[in-house]
């Protein structure tokens, strides 16, 4: 496993990317717009998300934000001239391509929500596999109050994690939910404080790192497809996914670990 850090790909210049013992952060940062997305912002997460799938050293992602805020969403003064940007390519061509990305990575990709998550930043929050928040974390779905619709997957997710009455609830009123509530509704994993943030999520996430990767890979497979799926066809599917998991190197060295009384060394094998 990777034990460098700092590894920083020249050329970011709305993210930041760090990556150690195995777990690779990219920090959204354009605090002074509240990490707000911009195209430049679109394109270099979505890039980062593909190095991370594609470096055998990064087995875990952290999203989170610099600054006060994780995401505010689209930049709405990239968005001053009425009509002038084709809202619906924008979807396709930019945002739905990382939430995309995100549900394809075989690797667990964990929020840090330091702040206010609004729009698409709100979305951005939900495609990953584990949400831990701080108390200063609000969760708005923002999109009635500049006259849209949720997009970037938030009609998706929020009715499968919430149910559909406090989904619209939520869309419809565009109110702010703020992070005890997230907890309770369990939207979020869990709240920690602020201050602990970073050191809590870094410590699931090297935990995760050590786990075996393939394990991982194939269970947040699973779950991804669990989504759309029906009973039948899952226990299908849990079944062909074992059977490669099964045949696994990390699956051998786990019978290994529990037979001999010590701690498995995962290898990705
Ligand atoms: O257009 C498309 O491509 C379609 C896709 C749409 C996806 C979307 O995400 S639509 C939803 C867009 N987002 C929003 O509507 C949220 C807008 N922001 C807010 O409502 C508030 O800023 C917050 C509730 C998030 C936070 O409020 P508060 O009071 O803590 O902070 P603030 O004072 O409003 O913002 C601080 C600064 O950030 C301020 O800049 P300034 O005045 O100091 O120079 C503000 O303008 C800037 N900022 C916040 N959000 C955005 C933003 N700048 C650009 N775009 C933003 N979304």
């Amino acid at each position: 496993m990777d034990r460098a850090s700092a590894r920083e790909p020249a050329g970011y210049t709305t993210i930041r990317t760090e990556t150690a013992q195995g777990v690779m952060t990219i920090t959204l940062d354009r605090p002074d717009a509240l990490n707000a997305f911009d195209r430049a912002m679109k394109e270099e997460l979505l890039a980062a998300l593909k190095l991370a799938g594609r470096d055998r050293s990064v087995r875990v992602v952290v999203l989170t934000g610099a600054g006060r805020a994780f995401n505010a969403g689209q930049d709405l003064k990239e968005r001053q001239t009425p009509g002038a940007a084709d809202l619906s390519a924008e979807l396709r061509q930019r945002y739905n391509p990382i939430i995309l990305a995100m549900r394809a990575l075989e690797k667990p990709i964990i929020a840090a929500v330091n702040g206010v998550a609004a729009g698409a930043g709100c979305s951005l929050a939900l495609a990953c596999d584990l949400i831990i928040a701080s108390p200063e974390a609000r969760f708005i779905q923002a999109f009635a109050r500049v006259g849209l619709v949720p997009d970037t997957g938030s009609t998706w997710f929020l009715p499968r994690l919430l149910g559909h009455a406090r989904a619209a609830e939520m869309t419809l009123l565009a109110e702010p939910m703020d992070a005890a509530t997230a907890e309770r509704l369990g939207l979020v994993n869990r709240v920690v404080p602020q201050e602990r943030l970073m050191e809590e999520v870094r410590s699931l996430a090297e935990r995760l790192a050590r786990s075996a990767p393939l394990s991982l890979a194939l269970t947040k497979r699973a779950l991804v497809r669990a989504m759309d799926s029906s009973i039948a066809s899952q226990l299908d599917y849990e079944a062909q996914l074992q059977a490669i998991a099964g045949a696994s190197g990390d699956h051998a060295e786990g019978i290994a670990a529990f037979v001999e009384k010590r701690e498995p060394r995962f290898t990705g094998e």
